[in-house]
């Protein structure tokens, strides 16, 4: 087991001193329409400046402190969804939690999961900004960096780090008999994690759909470096970048049509979260720090897609109703998704607008007021963006 180093015992110590800060809400904005100014009827708002988003590694150690306290201030801070709604919903944290269990069967396996996870990862960074007063980038997670040299690349990638990083694997359970047979290949912990910033973790909604809080426990994780070396390789990105237009992108981030296969979306949930870990859970993934820093790549793999060719910038499509996808020869069940859509995220929704947020308001993340410092081409190969 790792011993974390005096430096990070420091930083953990400095960290819970400054949570005082957090929950005396210094740190509160008072709350905008939109970004920009009142006045506009988008979502939105007018851009000030464009958030330029960064690999992990990129972040200065001063950058990454700040993020994990920033992460740690939110975990901390009391939520809004009301006890009578979600009894374990406790914190500002578990709002976005609760709202991605809510939703779990809307938002997976249909035309508008792309959409709604770049909104909900929006708008973690939003909250950051705004009511944990982190003024760094937002990163995101270049998994390439990581796989494909064997076991021991992924285990010491620096995202793991004891000090300045998410923490690592947790110990080797044995899974229960009764899952033993849909268990991930290559599993390799299943335990809770034991270092880094997120040590002293609760996970307080779930396991599944489980909004009790009688749930809670540990953060776990159930690396497994085969499956992660299998779906987030580069080739796989070559793969998934290849896509002809929106419908089949989105079949082949999300290894649709079924729920057993995978592609780059599964290759984070099950290489980090594995059968026993957050990550892996469908509905409770967002529970793991580390999912916003995957789902952040994720989003800069579609933006990436989106900037190959002009007719890629606003297409969409897919089903509107879990893997209701078009068969030849079959009726599909719902209509298909369209860019009309309503994107909720309930109480953890950052946008007091009254104006509602539609998957057209997420297709163009620069009407979001970020963007990306690098861009993958056709080949998964990164090309600096200039802004
Ligand atoms: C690349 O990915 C495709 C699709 O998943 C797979 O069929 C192919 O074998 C992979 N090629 C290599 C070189 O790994
Ligand atoms: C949904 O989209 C598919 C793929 O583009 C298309 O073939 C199908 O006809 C559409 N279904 C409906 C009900 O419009
Ligand atoms: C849960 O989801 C349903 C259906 O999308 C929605 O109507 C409801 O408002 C959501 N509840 C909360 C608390 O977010
Ligand atoms: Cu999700």
């Amino acid at each position: 087991m790792a011993v974390m180093s005096v430096a990070g015992r420091r930083i953990m110590y400095l960290v819970t001193l400054l949570l005082v800060l957090c929950s005396t809400g210094v740190f509160s904005v008072p709350t905008p329409s939109g970004s920009g100014g009142s006045t506009s009827t988008k979502p939105f708002g007018t851009c000030k400046s464009i958030q330029k988003r960064k690999e992990w590694r990129s972040l200065s150690n001063t950058e990454k402190f700040q993020f994990l306290y920033a992460m740690n201030c939110i975990l901390s801070k009391p939520g809004r969804t009301p006890a009578s709604i979600y009894a374990g919903a406790k914190t500002r944290y578990d709002d976005l939690v609760a709202t991605h269990i809510n939703q779990t069967f809307e938002v997976h396996y249909v035309g508008h999961f792309l959409p709604f996870h770049r909104y909900y990862t929006w708008t973690m960074e939003k909250m950051l900004r705004q009511e944990a007063g982190y003024t760094g980038t937002f990163p995101y997670w270049d998994w390439h960096r990581d796989v494909g040299q064997g076991n021991t690349k992924f285990f010491s990638s620096p995202i793991w780090d004891a000090n300045l990083g998410f923490g690592g694997n947790g110990a080797y359970l044995p899974v229960p008999a009764a899952q033993a047979a849909f268990a991930v290949p290559g599993r390799t912990g299943g335990g809770c994690v034991t270092t880094g910033a997120f040590k002293n973790m609760v996970v307080n909604l779930g396991p599944g759909n489980d909004f009790s809080g009688n749930g809670a426990r540990c953060l776990s994780r159930d690396m497994s470096p085969y499956f992660s070396g299998r779906y987030l390789s580069k080739n796989q990105t070559k793969v998934t970048l290849a896509a002809k237009n929106f419908y089949e992108f989105d079949v082949i981030v999300e290894g649709g049509p079924s729920f057993e296969a995978s592609g780059i979306h599964g290759g984070g949930h099950y290489g980090i979260g594995g059968t026993l870990g957050i990550m892996g859970d469908l509905y409770v993934s967002p529970g793991d720090p580390a999912f916003w820093i995957h789902h952040s790549n994720l989003d800069r793999v579609w933006w990436s897609w989106q900037k190959l060719k002009t007719a890629n910038m606003q297409d969409f499509g897919g089903p509107s109703c879990l893997m209701d996808y078009y068969k030849p020869g079959e009726t599909q069940k719902c209509a298909n998704a369209t860019t009309d859509m309503p994107l909720n995220l309930g109480y953890a929704d950052m946008i007091k607008a009254n104006v509602g947020v539609k998957v057209k308001d997420v297709m163009n993340i620069r009407e979001m007021c970020y963007d990306y410092d690098f861009l993958l081409d056709i080949n998964g190969n990164d090309y600096p963006n200039p802004l």
